[in-house]
């Protein structure tokens, strides 16, 4: 009941209140404060224009770049799965909790895209190792070297980066000055808002793997669908998911609590990942991953938004995939490896017959009792012959006397 008050106010709140344009950051903030309880609003980005930030606010261009693509669904069976009523994958995940809840930071590129989903497969490949393969991959590969994946800081597919993982493998990274990884996020992106150039190397010179060894891959990417029990089921069996939803002009005041939106126009479409779900105040709530940094916010770069409403769409493009080994692809170690010792073994006893064949041969025996041994050892090389060896031995061969 309570919480049916409580949409009927969402959906009156931000057509009657947020007629007026409000200018300055302290008037938006203070309309938040005074206008909800769910959640507080503070200066988040001070001193900057959020005109000038549009590419954090606005980084996914679609869900898929070929609009006649049929991306797989997924519908969990709930039958016998028993959903807590608040769930948190780095408590769930103790031994993946630092991977799980490592907040990043995409600078001024519109890589969000990028980002979510790197942080999903990191996830998801820590999860499915049970903690034995922990790392952040890349969001620097991903946005310089997927030429699929849209316009990598104006904006990507979510989806085609996990397709993306899928093709090609993604190496390690971390964050700008992280030196960590293969690929950390560099200064072009961070600083400038411009995707690097694609190298197939590791740009950390301190990384000890090679380029290629580093790459992780996944498998079979798919949608999950939007009912809130299916996208929970999904976090609760696989791990954290990938969404996308809109960036209205209140959100990035956000501080705590449990957003929805109630100030202002949409400023784009941005990626983030969900991680858990919970309740607070009676409002219940997605936990979300956000990459903006950790000082972002009041909770560590992590924001919780309305669930189970479609708040800014959150539910709508909800994205998963499973992690696999690439190199070696299992399966091409057990035909390279079936192939090696059939071969080795052809080339080994093809090597002992012509041994044994030589060391039979009249000719091979006569020539070793010779007593000028070495001489006749090079003049038998120089003039061998194989043929000759397969020649019947009744004619007793008369040798040529040796010229010195
Ligand atoms: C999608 O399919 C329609 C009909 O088959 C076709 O006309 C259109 O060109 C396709 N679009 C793309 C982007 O491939
Ligand atoms: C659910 O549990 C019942 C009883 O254990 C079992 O018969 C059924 O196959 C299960 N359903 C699924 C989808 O696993
Ligand atoms: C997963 O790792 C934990 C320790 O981190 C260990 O206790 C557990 O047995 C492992 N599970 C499997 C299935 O290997
Ligand atoms: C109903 C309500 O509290 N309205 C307030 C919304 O915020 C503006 C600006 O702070 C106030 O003037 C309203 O009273």
């Amino acid at each position: 009941m309570e919480h049916n008050i409580f949409v009927f106010a969402l959906m009156l709140f931000p057509s009657c209140l947020a007629q007026n344009t409000l200018n300055s950051h302290e008037e938006i903030i203070e309309f938040i404060n005074s206008n909800q309880s769910s959640w507080t609003a503070g200066v988040n980005f001070a001193g900057k224009d959020l005109r000038d930030l549009l590419p954090l606010f606005d980084g996914v261009r679609g869900l898929h770049p070929d609009l006649n693509f049929t991306i797989p669904q997924m519908k969990h069976n709930l039958e016998n799965i028993t959903l807590p009523s608040s769930f948190d994958a780095r408590s769930n995940w103790p031994q993946c909790a630092d991977i799980i809840g490592n907040i990043l930071n995409q600078g001024l590129c519109g890589s969000c895209w990028a980002f979510a989903t790197t942080e999903v497969m990191s996830d998801r490949l820590c999860i499915q190792s049970n903690g034995t393969v922990k790392m952040q991959l890349s969001a620097e590969d991903v946005v310089s070297c997927c030429s699929t994946c849209g316009d990598k800081c104006q904006g990507g597919y979510p989806s085609t980066a996990f397709q993306y993982w899928d093709t090609h493998g993604v190496v390690s990274g971390g964050d700008y000055l992280s030196n960590s990884g293969c690929k950390p996020y560099g200064s072009s992106e961070f600083d400038n808002g411009v995707a690097a150039e694609c190298h197939q190397a590791c740009s950390n010179p301190s990384y000890k793997t090679s380029h290629n060894s580093d790459k992780h891959c996944g498998a079979n990417f798919y949608q999950v669908d939007g009912q809130e029990s299916q996208i929970q089921a999904e976090i609760y069996a696989k791990g954290a998911v990938s969404v996308v939803f809109t960036v209205y002009e209140d959100f990035p005041y956000y501080q705590t609590g449990v957003y929805y939106h109630i100030y202002g126009a949409a400023l784009g479409l941005h990626a983030v990942k969900i991680i858990g779900w919970g309740t607070e105040n009676g409002h219940p709530y997605w936990l979300v991953a956000n990459s903006w940094g950790k000082s972002w916010g009041g909770l560590g770069g992590f924001f919780k938004i309305l669930r189970r409403l479609h708040q800014c769409g959150i539910e709508k493009q909800v994205l998963g995939a499973d992690s696999r080994v690439c190199f070696p692809n299992p399966e091409d170690d057990v035909t390279r490896s079936w192939s090696t010792v059939v071969l080795s073994t052809v080339s080994i006893v093809f090597l002992l017959i012509v041994l044994v064949f030589c060391i039979c041969s009249e000719k091979f025996r006569s020539i070793m009792f010779d007593s000028r041994i070495q001489h006749i050892w090079m003049n038998y090389l120089e003039n061998f012959n194989c043929a000759s060896l397969f020649k019947p031995s009744s004619e007793n061969t008369v040798y040529e006397p040796l010229k010195y």
